[in-house]
């Protein structure tokens, strides 16, 4: 008997959790509704056949309670269960998954209009990479990373001179344009997630996996990393703004080209690439600490 009220008392506050509970998902800021709806789709599947398969085990230990002189019937076999479990299960499931497989069919099928944009994630920190006046991205090459070269562009790849570098520091995207991301990883795995964006993936070092999306609110919106990637994962955030088409291309006529950042370089200022190297390593070590210390 107690066990049944628990087993109901089970339901009860697992429904009522999610009716009145504080956290929920942050507002939507991209055109990727449809994966809200295929969760709740799931959340509402899942949640029934949770509330029925243990109401049901309620009912059961309290009907099928022990009693002096009652026999349990032996029945190993029930056709008609059996098949009528099968499709209600069949059903079910493939409710679950067909939503999914339509989201994903455009979530990897991205518009020709989209503007490319790589991401590069590493121990701990997130940087981007916008094409230049070309509208190409030049290839990049993880080996090609050093300190004047974050991202590892290569420079011989004449694509490659105009792109916007945006090492550690914020992204800015245009509201209304599709934007579809290149997301590299110059390490181990990481994962880019904007939770407003609803669109995440995970980073592979040696390849590049991509999705796209369309934001819709301008705004500041946090980065952070899906996928547990060392001792610093937990501070690895970043920041994406949404702008107006107007304050987004003021934004971009302040960035500095791949062709910018690495003329130092030629010109033989000695100084700089020890002390870039030094700050980020300081930045990390410091965040490191305060890890630590928790
Ligand atoms: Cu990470």
């Amino acid at each position: 008997m107690a066990v049944a009220l628990v087993l109901v008392l089970v339901v009860v506050g697992s429904v009522l959790f999610h009716l009145l509970s504080p956290w929920w998902w942050t507002p939507i800021a991209s055109n990727w509704s449809y994966i809200d709806n295929t969760i709740i789709i799931t959340f509402w599947i899942t949640g029934v056949v949770f509330a029925a398969v243990v109401l049901f085990m309620a009912y059961c230990v309290f009907r099928f309670r022990h009693r002096d002189g009652n026999r349990a019937a032996y029945e190993p076999e029930n056709k008609r269960l059996e098949s009528w479990l099968t499709i209600v299960t069949a059903v079910g499931v493939t409710a679950l998954l067909v939503p999914g497989l339509f989201v994903w069919s455009r979530f990897v099928n991205v518009p020709s209009d989209a503007t490319d944009v790589e991401v590069v994630g590493q121990q701990w920190q997130w940087s981007f990479r916008l094409p230049g006046k070309d509208g190409k991205l030049g290839t990049s090459d993880t080996r090609d990373v050093t300190a004047d070269n974050p991202l590892g562009v290569i420079a011989s790849d004449p694509n490659g001179q105009d792109d916007v570098v945006v090492e550690a520091a914020d992204l800015h995207l245009p509201v209304g344009k599709p934007v579809k991301m290149l997301l590299r990883s110059i390490d181990v795995l990481h994962d880019f997630y904007v939770p407003e964006f609803r669109a995440k993936m995970d980073m592979i070092p040696g390849s590049v996996t991509y999705f796209w999306f369309t934001p819709t609110k301008t705004g500041t919106f946090q980065v952070l990393c899906a996928e547990l990637c060392g001792q610093g994962h937990p501070l690895m955030h970043g920041v994406v703004m949404v702008d107006t088409q107007q304050d987004y291309l003021a934004w971009l006529g302040q960035q500095q080209t791949f062709a910018q950042l690495s003329a130092p370089q030629q010109t033989g200022s000695a100084d700089q690439a020890p002390g870039k190297t030094t700050a980020s390593g300081l930045k990390i070590a410091a965040k490191l600490e305060t890890v630590g210390s928790r």
